[in-house]
């Protein structure tokens, strides 16, 4: 671990007239902060002068997964944390569901990025982008590939995910792409990466791929007093949301002739067997996805064909499934521009600009947080 600044720094701002110490000033917060909360492993890794990924130790409890399934297959309708259809089978899966024909939100997102990134560098250039769940990072490099011809000096990326191998792979890739980024990854979870990020000023703070679609409201509500909390007045917040359309259209988009998506559904319950000895027979789940309307969600179920046992041995428990049950794997909800941006600005983001695709099947949002709640500057 480098050694702790003598002070903690409040505020670092990174001015585009001296960007040299940008990393150096950015490390040294993230270290503050991490000194701040010693509960927190967090190891610092250089892989290149140019990209450093720190690791939070803690976030990889190994019985976090018996103790979710476990939590979920006792509450009433049973339901899993789709947090865990990301293990490396389930993101290379949900990767090829990006890719399917049917699944247009990551196409329609990557059209908007294209057509607004000039303007977004033009508009944010100054600002240290920091990007939640940034996985690979691809279709980000739509907005670094512009920041990199729009900075004079250099610029700063800090992508944020749970997976520190992907995270490894995409910093050192990405450095070597762009002579001018500086990047400082964060492998940990959303709320600790927020309470790090709070002091790093201005910044853009990135949120892409509907991902927010899979809180339910009190998650929601929980991960967007933290976004407020981590934003400096003026900050900017990207918020990547799938709009309300056909149903026909969004049913299709989780039930691909391909099958990939009924696979990345299947691999939850294969990985209980694979991680946690769960023994359910491979044939026993189906994949079912639809449109709920009253909700605005898609949701989507393993289906049970038969009785089945699902056993945790290491918690010593069972619970017995019935033909027929349906365990909820995950919801996407859907969005109406209006009311988001009005929802958003209770936590005092406020919406400049909602930037749709041609088709308008998705929104990226551009807010900045106020110092005030201002509720008449909300409706979009
Ligand atoms: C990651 N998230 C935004 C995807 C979605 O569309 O809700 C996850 C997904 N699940 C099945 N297909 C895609």
């Amino acid at each position: 671990m480098a050694a702790p600044p003598a002070t903690r720094p409040r505020h670092a701002t990174y001015d585009r007239t001296d960007r040299s110490d940008a990393r150096a000033v950015l490390a040294a917060v993230i270290q503050a902060q991490t000194e701040a909360e010693p509960l927190q492993r967090i190891e610092r890794q250089d892989l290149n002068p140019r990209a450093t990924v720190w690791v939070d130790e803690l976030t990889r409890d190994p019985q976090a997964f018996a103790l979710s399934v476990s939590r979920g297959l006792s509450t009433r309708p049973r339901q899993l944390d789709c947090r865990y259809l990301y293990d490396e089978i389930g993101s290379e899966l949900f990767a090829r569901i990006t890719e399917q024909p049917e699944y247009y939100p990551t196409r329609a997102e990557a059209e908007i990025l294209a057509d607004h990134a000039e303007a977004l560098a033009h508009e944010l250039g100054d600002a240290v982008i920091c990007e939640l769940g940034s996985g690979t990072s691809e279709k980000t490099r739509l907005l670094l590939d512009a920041w990199s011809r729009r900075a004079d000096g250099e610029f700063h990326y800090v992508p944020v995910d749970i997976d520190p191998v992907v995270l490894r792979g995409a910093a050192e890739d990405l450095a070597a792409h762009h002579p001018n980024l500086h990047v400082s990854g964060l492998a940990t979870s959303y709320e600790n990466a927020l309470v790090r990020l709070r002091d790093v000023t201005p910044k853009a703070l990135l949120f892409l791929g509907s991902t927010i679609g899979n809180f339910d409201p009190a998650e929601m509500d929980k991960f967007l007093r933290q976004v407020e909390a981590a934003l400096q007045p003026g900050d900017a917040f990207l918020l990547g949301i799938d709009l309300v359309k056909d149903p026909h259209v969004l049913e299709a988009a989780y039930n691909d002739a391909a099958g990939v998506t009924e696979r990345f559904t299947l691999n939850l319950f294969d990985r209980m067997n694979r991680e946690l000895d769960a023994a359910i027979p491979a044939e026993a789940v189906e994949h079912v996805a639809f449109w709920n309307e009253r909700q605005d969600q898609i949701e989507i179920y393993g289906r049970f064909r038969r009785d089945v046992r699902i056993e945790l041995p290491d918690l010593e428990q069972s619970f017995s499934v019935e033909r027929g049950e349906m365990v909820r794997v995950e919801v996407s909800r859907k969005f109406r521009v209006g009311p988001m941006a009005e929802a958003l600005a209770s936590y005092r983001l406020r919406l400049d600009r909602a930037l749709t695709d041609a088709d308008r099947r998705f929104a990226l949002l551009l807010l900045r947080r106020t110092s005030e709640v201002e509720p008449g500057d909300a409706a979009g």
